[in-house]
């Protein structure tokens, strides 16, 4: 059942959500933004993510991620900053890298190992906003925090492990859940999936948006990118969370125009910067 309380977020919502740019703009304060990921293997998932934050309007972005990825993530995207970081490195080294940063992005194909955790501990401590996805989430979910700087975007599989419960009693309300990720989490909660729903502590709002041509590897890693270069905008956690969920919906909307079977994550990249109004 759908709460009263809740908001249905359609495009003309969404439209006044839009960040806008200013004609004396430069790209210091269109933000810059550390997208954190990538162990060996899962180096397209960080790439992802970058490319996202870009198309979404960020000023600088940065790839922190495994060393061996950096040839590739140049070739695909020059426009990318790398940035790498080794366990034999001091935390110090590293908390210099992340300081550079407005707002971290941080856990498409982070997984789970010592170099991981520290790259999430790190990243936490520097008290910038956040966007926690993926393999972070599931590092928050072994060590539970709150925070009311950071937009938190579970998949069912991820919100199960944060509330120690299964992907059915997840799906079997998800309005509940995502209540209940909110105050044991704090921040703002996107519970991803067909019918995504944000939840800021205040406002639920349902996508109205988005197809199933979306079940596809890396579609979660462009929407942390989104919302993190929504973030950069100065538009606060639940603007970014709200308007990058849309945005990221729309996009794959305009690509799968011609048909939802084989829609990839790349495809939304060149809509994301398509005028919603
Ligand atoms: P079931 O049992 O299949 O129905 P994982 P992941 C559930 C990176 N990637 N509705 C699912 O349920 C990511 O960034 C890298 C319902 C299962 O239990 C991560 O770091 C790529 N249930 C890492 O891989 C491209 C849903 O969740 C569990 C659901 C692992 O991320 C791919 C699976 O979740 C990927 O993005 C839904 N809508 N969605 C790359 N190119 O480098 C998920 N579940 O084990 O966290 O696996 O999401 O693939
Ligand atoms: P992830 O599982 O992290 O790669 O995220 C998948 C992304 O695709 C999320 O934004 C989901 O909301 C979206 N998505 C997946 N399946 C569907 C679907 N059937 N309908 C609409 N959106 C979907
Ligand atoms: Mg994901």
């Amino acid at each position: 059942h759908i709460p009263a309380s809740s908001t249905l977020l359609t495009l003309s919502l969404a439209a006044e959500l839009e960040p806008k740019r200013k004609g004396c703009v430069h790209k210091g304060h269109a933000g810059r933004v550390m997208c954190v990921g990538g162990q060996k293997g899962m180096g397209g998932a960080i790439v992802l993510s970058g490319q996202a934050t870009l198309r979404s309007g960020a000023g600088l972005v940065a790839v922190l991620s495994d060393e061996s990825h950096v040839p590739a993530l140049l070739a695909r995207q020059p426009e990318l900053m790398t940035r790498w970081w080794h366990e034999s490195e001091t935390i110090e080294t590293l908390r210099g890298v992340l300081a550079w940063a407005d707002v971290i992005a941080i856990g498409p194909g982070l997984g789970r190992s010592a170099w991981a955790e520290k790259l999430f501990d790190t990243a936490i401590a520097s008290g910038r906003p956040m966007v926690v996805d993926a393999d972070a989430l599931n590092l928050l979910a072994d060590a539970p925090k709150h925070n009311d700087h950071w937009v938190l975007t579970p998949h069912p599989g991820e919100a199960a492990n944060l509330l120690r419960t299964s992907v059915i009693e997840i799906e079997r309300d998800r309005f509940s859940a995502v209540k209940e990720l909110h105050k044991r989490y704090g921040g703002v909660v996107v519970l991803k999936g067909a019918g995504t729903i944000v939840y800021d502590g205040c406002t639920l709002s349902i996508i109205d948006a988005g197809n199933p041509g979306m079940a596809s590897g890396g579609m979660g890693d462009v929407l942390t990118g989104v919302i993190a270069g929504c973030m950069a905008q100065m538009l606060s956690p639940s603007a970014s969370a709200n308007f990058g969920t849309y945005l990221h919906s729309y996009a794959a909307d305009i690509a799968a125009q011609e048909g939802e079977r084989g829609l990839v994550a790349s495809d939304l990249l060149p809509f994301l910067g398509k005028n919603i109004k």
